[in-house]
């Protein structure tokens, strides 16, 4: 609890151009849940350097993607906005928790089986202990609850574990946190194979509406999406094309699935793939327009930088002081 408020903490990788996935699965309820909660919400440039980077450009990215936090509603002064990489205690935490985490937990992450295929020539010990650093982030600030999409519920599971199990030998130290899971756009699908989740990283750009595409890219990566022959526009497994542009359609417009359904009872793919892109659009234009006009105000974003890092090092050397003294580390003198 901080003033009377409990705690949420979440993250996202400064890697590649955010997508649709992304903004509904993630940052859109960041900004629901910001009234009620004490938010911490960091761009995590630690775990991004488990896959090589170039410099420069990770530098760009994060600094876009804590600007995109801003853009999408998130007040700075209430919300704790913040790089990973300034606050120290991630780093110190997770080092800590690598010694209260079993290989056999950490060898059943899908995640890292995934991102090991796939990046087979540099399969480095971050990438296997990439939850670890996550575990620590999330129990450095006490969070309460973890927004994520459903491919992060694996990891927060294992963090829920490492945490109880510390709490089994040296008393309450943290918090449990639970996952919040949004009801739409949970996951959002890649638009040429709805079996894959929509991603950043995804090679094939028509898979992925990018936050910063303009209207005429998002029309036409909605024209050619993926669907099937049955003709129906219909909420069911057995049409995973049609389903994910549903999931689209009611993220963008508050509409239910049911009722998305009724309204395009009758219509042909091509209208309802129209309405879709139409409906995306219209949420990201004013995103796009305001991270424009922030990207300008340098000295503003560079204060919002400034102070946020220290709000968080404040409250993370708070629970790293308590950890450091239960397992053992001498007091500073
Ligand atoms: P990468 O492709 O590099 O693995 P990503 O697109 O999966 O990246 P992350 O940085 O791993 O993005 O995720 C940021 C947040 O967005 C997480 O909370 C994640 O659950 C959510 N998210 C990512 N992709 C989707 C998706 N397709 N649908 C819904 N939520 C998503
Ligand atoms: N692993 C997450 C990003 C992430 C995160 C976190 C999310 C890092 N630390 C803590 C929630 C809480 C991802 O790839 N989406």
């Amino acid at each position: 609890m901080i003033d009377g408020k409990k705690v949420l903490f979440s993250g996202m990788q400064a890697t590649g151009n955010l997508t649709l996935g992304n903004y509904l699965g993630a940052l859109k309820n960041w900004v629901t849940l910001s009234d009620e909660y004490e938010c911490f919400y960091s761009v995590v440039d630690m775990h991004s350097i488990t896959i090589r980077q170039d410099p420069a450009e990770l530098r760009k990215r994060a600094r876009a993607l804590l600007t995109l936090y801003i853009a999408a509603g998130l007040d700075p002064k209430k919300n704790c906005l913040y790089y990973q990489s300034h606050v120290s205690g991630h780093a110190e935490l997770s080092w800590i928790l690598n010694c209260f985490t079993y290989m056999g937990e950490l060898n059943r992450m899908t995640q890292f089986k995934d991102k090991s295929a796939k990046h087979g020539d540099n399969i480095n010990a971050g990438l296997f202990t990439y939850p670890v650093l996550m575990a620590a982030d999330i129990l450095l600030y006490q969070a309460d609850v973890v927004p994520v999409g459903v491919d992060q519920m694996q990891h927060l599971e294992l963090t829920r574990d490492v945490a109880e199990r510390f709490n089994n030998i040296y008393g309450d130290v943290f918090t449990i946190p639970e996952a919040y899971i949004g009801k739409v756009g949970a996951k959002i699908m890649s638009l040429q194979d709805p079996s894959k989740k929509m991603s950043k990283s995804d090679e094939n750009p028509n898979g992925s509406i990018y936050l910063m595409d303009d209207t005429d890219t998002i029309m036409r990566k909605c024209k050619k999406a993926v669907t099937d022959s049955e003709g129906v526009i219909l909420y069911r497994s057995e049409q995973p094309g049609v389903k994910n542009l549903i999931d689209i359609y009611s993220a963008c417009t508050g509409k239910s699935a049911e009722d998305t359904v009724r309204e395009f009872d009758g219509k042909g793919y091509g209208e309802f793939k129209m309405a879709v892109g139409e409906a995306v659009a219209a949420i990201l234009k004013p995103l796009q327009e305001e991270f424009a006009r922030l990207e300008k105000d340098k000295a503003y974003v560079d204060s919002i930088i400034k102070e946020n890092a220290e709000k968080a090092s404040y409250y993370a050397s708070k629970t790293l002081r308590k950890v450091q003294k239960k397992v053992g580390f001498p007091a500073r003198i």
